[in-house]
């Protein structure tokens, strides 16, 4: 056995059974390997971007990483802002870096870089094999890393010469730590926070407090105490609809944000960092949880949040069955213009139960939270990172990790142009993800922040800068010249109609929505 594929038998050995991948010669070996044994799923993607958003989604549905397979330093580079997602989003992913041969880097190649620095600021662990016999306690290692749940973005750098040479492995599959128990004070002071304001406390909640466990405990707290439930503003993923408790989302803009929390007097962190504006405004503050809020943590993001409002509940003598089941309520069909009202109803009123929406829809998606709490039971991605173009790798991913359910990508037109290749993947793969283009032929949000910032009259060249105009963009084509069908849309009306097609079709398509 050569490096190469003590490093496949490591990772298969610890059930990690898919690479997202964009090889190159440094890779040859590993690329050899993935057909010399069996069990890897290879996903070509054809932008690296691509590969490492896919590569979130998977895990976010998985809760096990999945390979990146990439090329030397600028191979890598390709795939940083989607891994700087990942990294908010808190997956485990492991990434696969080729490196010149040991003896080779000193001849400075052209492709030679410092690929450790490249990878430290959106990794957790960076390692650099030493030798071929180290590459199997490496991917082992590098496995337990990113695992840590909720997870980490582990990164493997591999000398080509240690994957041809021969090797000993592979590594038996290492023990993962479990997430820690909060302790009995965190649980007991929140509990105190709980009892004192009711109604007027806000369980505010991240990472595994969102997933069903978390939530259905929650919703037991907030049958018995009255206080609010409230998630991050971008979570990573979150159980919604059907049994879940229709909860709230912390608004984007930082005067919303402040007054959402504003209306309660005391905050319980579960599994959120606190709340921070998503940028510095003059005269906005970076926190926002209003000044006087009466603040406790009962889970950290790295905690076993479901496991503390379990606890919680319990503290609180909320007993199993006394949350009222919410009922599945769904938006009337809309009709008229295409605009985010209308277009988040259309989603919330016909998509399947299982369904997962990734939500990258920016200034259009803003509404589609508080139309979907009554949908069907799905669960809800959201672009963690604020790093553009994670919404269809992330789909692409998702899919691939769930071949049962059917995948929305709820897309923005301008963020969707930083990885539109994800769309060949689906089409290669035959994945179910049906793909919704917000056609409004502009960077919407940018032109909203100009005039935030008091710019009530752009001139030529900040008109230039936030219009996807002149050239149009045209969604349709791009789609099925990459293989996927496509139709576009004018109204509400078509757009039922259309989903309602596209949802019970296999394999991907796309509607492209002229707003
Ligand atoms: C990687 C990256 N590059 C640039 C930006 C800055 N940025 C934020 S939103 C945005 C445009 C969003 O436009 P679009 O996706 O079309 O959505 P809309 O605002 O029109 O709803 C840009 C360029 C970013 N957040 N991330």
């Amino acid at each position: 056995m050569n490096g190469a594929e003590s490093l496949i038998r490591t990772a298969l050995a610890a059930g990690v059974n898919v690479c997202f991948a964009n090889p190159g010669t440094t890779e040859m070996p590993l690329v050899a390997a993935l057909d010399g044994v069996e069990g890897m799923r290879a996903v070509l993607g054809l932008f690296e971007g691509v590969c490492s958003g896919a590569a979130d989604g998977y895990a976010r549905m998985m809760d096990r990483p999945a390979l990146t397979l990439t090329h030397l330093g600028p191979g890598f580079a390709n795939s940083i802002a989607n891994l700087h997602n990942a990294r908010r989003a808190r997956s485990p992913v492991v990434n696969v870096i080729g490196d010149q041969a040991t003896w080779h880097l000193a001849a400075d190649a052209p492709l030679t870089s410092d690929i450790e620095s490249l990878a430290r600021p959106v990794s957790a662990w960076v390692r650099k094999c030493a030798s071929p016999d180290a590459i199997a306690g490496d991917m082992s290692d590098a496995i337990v890393a990113a695992g840590h749940a909720p997870g980490h973005v582990a990164t493997l750098i591999v000398p080509s010469d240690c994957q041809w040479s021969p090797a000993s492995g592979p590594a038996a599959p290492a023990r993962i730590p479990q997430l820690p128990a909060v302790g009995d004070d965190s649980i007991r002071k929140s509990a105190e926070l709980i009892r004192k304001y009711g109604a007027k406390a806000v369980l505010f909640m991240g990472a595994n407090a969102l997933r069903a466990r978390g939530l259905s405990a929650a919703a037991l707290i907030a049958a018995k105490c009255g206080c609010r439930l409230m998630c991050e503003t971008f979570p990573a993923r979150v159980e919604r609809g059907g049994a879940m408790p229709n909860i709230e989302k912390l608004p984007y803009f930082p005067e919303q944000a402040l007054e959402a929390l504003g209306k309660s007097d005391a905050v319980v962190l579960v599994g959120a960092p606190t709340p921070v504006a998503f940028f510095g405004y003059p005269n906005v503050p970076s926190v926002m949880i209003p000044e006087g809020r009466e603040c406790a943590t009962l889970a950290e993001p790295y905690d076993d949040a479901a496991g503390a409002l379990e606890a919680l509940a319990e503290a609180l003598s909320a007993p199993r069955g006394t949350s009222a089941t919410p009922s599945i309520k769904l938006p009337a069909l809309p009709t008229g213009e295409l605009n985010a009202a209308t277009i988040v109803a259309a989603i919330a009123a016909t998509m399947p139960e299982g369904a997962i929406v990734m939500d990258e829809a920016a200034t259009t998606g803003l509404p589609f939270f508080s139309y979907s709490g009554g949908a069907p039971a799905h669960s809800y991605l959201a672009l963690t990172g604020g790093a553009i173009g994670q919404g269809l790798p992330c789909a692409t991913g998702a899919a691939v990790a769930c071949p049962d359910r059917k995948v929305i990508a709820f897309q923005a037109d301008g963020s969707g142009m930083y990885t539109l290749q994800a769309l060949w993947t689906q089409a290669r793969e035959r994945l179910n993800v049906t793909t919704l283009i917000c056609n409004n032929r502009r960077y919407r949000i940018l032109q909203v922040e100009l005039a935030r910032a008091g710019v009530t009259e752009p001139g030529s060249k900040a008109r230039s800068l936030t219009s996807l105009g002149n050239p149009e963009i045209n969604w349709s084509q791009m789609a099925a010249g990459m293989g996927v069908p496509a139709v576009r849309v004018e109204t509400a009306e078509d757009l039922v109609v259309q989903l309602r097609r596209a949802l019970a079709e296999a394999g991907p398509n796309l509607i492209e929505m002229l707003i």
